[in-house]
């Protein structure tokens, strides 16, 4: 689909397709009608039906719009996030998984996606909340996804932990100069490839032959992972999104604190 946006009057409307009610799942036939779509017109169902649409098309502006119009409507940031944004990355991931999609078009996705994350993100960190602790996060070496480790590292920040974001493709050297420099209470780690979770396990054995793996909760998080690959690589815990790893981290956290106090 060609990105072929015009602005007009503030509002975002596309000329010559009816992006509303384009048939999602790979079908994305243009449709012969003719029809304009003002995104500040549909209502909040027919808003977020469109904007997956728009994130599978890669149409960054367009979901920059809808962020900004859900959010004027009176939506909770997290759940812009979680229904918008994140509801529209699955079907990109179905669409990619099956073949109808491929890498170029999930970049223009996954940058239509960072450019809404970007609006939420000093909302979400916007809680005030008493710092919590410190977390160095990262994906590991061999792996270039980060949208849901920036997902982690906003909503961690919003939870009042401090972060700092080690970015992608990160060999074992650098989380441990990170986690030692920076005097971090939790390492984080995230793996979006069956083949390069197991790398996790190879940052944990060097902490181990180190010394200094109980000096740091471990927690990793990745779609391919599950609690048993946790366990079995000796993480403290999985996390399956963003929302369990802030309830992990602060349990784990305020768990250590209570047996340094005791
Ligand atoms: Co990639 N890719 N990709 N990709 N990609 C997947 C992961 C894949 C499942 C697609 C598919 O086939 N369905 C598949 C992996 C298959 C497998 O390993 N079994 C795949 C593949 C194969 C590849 C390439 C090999 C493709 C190729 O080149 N032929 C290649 C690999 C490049 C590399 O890394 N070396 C590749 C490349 C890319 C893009 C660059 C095009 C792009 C990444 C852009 C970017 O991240 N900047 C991309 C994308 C976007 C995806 C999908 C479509 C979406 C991932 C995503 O952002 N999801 C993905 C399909 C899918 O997962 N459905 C796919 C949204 C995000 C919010 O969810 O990342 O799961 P997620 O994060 C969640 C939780 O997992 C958890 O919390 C997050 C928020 O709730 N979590 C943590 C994540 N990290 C955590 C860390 C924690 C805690 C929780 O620490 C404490």
């Amino acid at each position: 689909m060609s990105q072929s946006a015009n602005l007009a009057c503030g509002n975002l409307a596309i000329a010559g397709k009816n992006r509303a009610h384009m048939p999602k799942q790979g079908n994305h036939a243009m449709s012969d009608e003719e029809d304009d779509i003002i995104l500040s017109e549909l209502d909040d169902e027919e808003l977020v039906q469109q904007m997956h649409d728009d994130l599978y098309d890669g149409l960054k502006e367009e979901i920059e719009e809808g962020v900004n119009i859900l959010l004027e409507r009176g939506w909770q940031p997290y759940e812009v996030l979680t229904t918008a944004l994140v509801g529209g990355m699955t079907i990109v991931g179905k669409d990619f998984r099956d073949g109808i999609l491929f890498v170029p078009e999930v970049l223009l996705a996954a940058n239509a996606m960072k450019g809404g994350m970007a609006i939420l993100k000093p909302l979400l960190a916007e809680t005030g909340a008493p710092r919590m602790g410190k977390m160095v996060i990262g994906t590991v070496k061999g792996d270039i996804h980060d949208i849901g480790k920036n997902l982690v590292s906003m909503m961690m920040e919003g939870a009042g932990f401090e972060v700092v974001d080690l970015g992608i493709n990160n060999p074992v050297e650098s989380y441990i100069e990170a986690a030692k420099a920076e005097g971090a209470d939790i390492l984080g780690m995230s793996a979006l490839l069956t083949t390069t979770m197991p790398y996790m396990k190879v940052v944990i054995d060097t902490m181990v032959e180190m010394g200094i793996r109980d000096d740091y909760i471990v927690l990793v998080g990745g779609a391919p992972l599950n609690e048993e690959f946790g366990k079995a690589i000796g993480a403290d815990a999985y996390c399956r999104d963003a929302a369990v790893a802030v309830e992990t981290a602060k349990s784990l956290v305020s768990r250590r604190h209570n047996q340094m106090a005791g």
